[in-house]
């Protein structure tokens, strides 16, 4: 009796319906499609086709500085960080409170070069800008939660993260975990995407196998100044902590703009325009940030 109701609570767990359901959720009934076509509508510049991993598989390593700025931006971050904020429950990692506009904008200046201005450029097929940024500080930990479990993150389908490492994985120990957008897609007929937090697991290898899906997680050495461009809506994740020493994030989250990012950073003072990392209940409402 009790296996059983266990069971059926696990069952309640696992729901297929939910991938759809959260899409709907975001692209339509929040508007995040309607406002991509538009950012779309509006483009001006000239992107020519690409077939990168990003496209083709949802999420792509990339080099953004080398190890000397890597190691000057953290050093500026640090001496500029006015704080931290730690989140409630989650005493393994804290957010640095940096502030200084010209510096963050000549930071973003830095990471979005050329080629992977153009990456953006033809992912989005639009504009795009930083919706919001951290820099994560996290310190060795036993037990795996959160975000160190693997999940995607709710938000619409197309939308992108920047996971900068701004220190090496050989010095502390920490990485993320991937699987990309094929197997994160036929995966979701588990049922397991978008469940409660509290059933995260660290381990997908059971149920993959229920599916015959081979799993093999993708990580690469994470060297100071690499960076994973991906989608974390279609895309199951999860960090790995250090197990050695502080492991430094930046995480940029970018959506389509109708404007470059470097105007609509000028208009929104480089805070970013998402309240504490959540997403606006109606996409309409971001526009109005960038008329004037
Ligand atoms: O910290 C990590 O490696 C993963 C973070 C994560 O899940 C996210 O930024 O969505
Ligand atoms: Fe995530």
């Amino acid at each position: 009796m009790r296996f059983k109701s266990l069971n059926i609570l696990w069952k309640k767990r696992l729901d297929p319906s939910r991938r759809k359901a959260v899409f709907t959720e975001y692209d339509k009934q929040r508007g995040y499609q309607r406002y991509h076509q538009y950012c779309q509508s509006v483009v001006t510049r000239k992107f020519s086709p690409k077939d990168d991993m990003l496209s083709t598989q949802g999420l792509e390593h990339i080099t953004v500085f080398d190890e000397p700025t890597s190691a000057t931006t953290l050093g500026s971050l640090l001496a500029k960080s006015e704080g931290s904020i730690q989140k409630e429950n989650i005493d393994y990692s804290e957010m640095l409170q940096v502030n200084d506009d010209i510096f963050l904008r000549q930071m973003f200046q830095n990471i979005f070069t050329p080629s992977i201005d153009h990456k953006l450029l033809h992912y989005f097929k639009s504009e795009y800008f930083v919706y919001w940024f951290a820099i994560f500080h996290t310190i060795p930990s036993p037990q795996s939660r959160r975000s160190f479990l693997w999940h995607c993150d709710k938000g619409p389908s197309r939308h992108l993260k920047i996971l900068l490492y701004l220190n090496d994985t050989a010095v502390h120990g920490g990485n993320t975990e991937f699987f990309d957008r094929e197997f994160t897609r036929k995966f979701s007929e588990s049922g397991y995407l978008f469940g409660p937090v509290d059933a995260r697991q660290s381990d997908l290898s059971d149920l993959a196998k229920k599916l015959d899906l081979p799993y093999q997680p993708k990580k690469w050495s994470m060297h100071a100044g690499d960076a994973i461009i991906f989608e974390p809506s279609q895309i199951l994740h999860r960090g790995i902590l250090p197990n050695h020493g502080s492991r430094y994030v930046l995480t940029l989250c970018l959506l389509p703009s109708p404007i470059p990012w470097h105007t609509a950073f000028d208009l929104t003072k480089g805070v970013g325009i998402s309240q504490n990392y959540n997403w606006h209940t109606n996409a309409r409402d971001i526009q109005q940030y960038f008329n004037s």
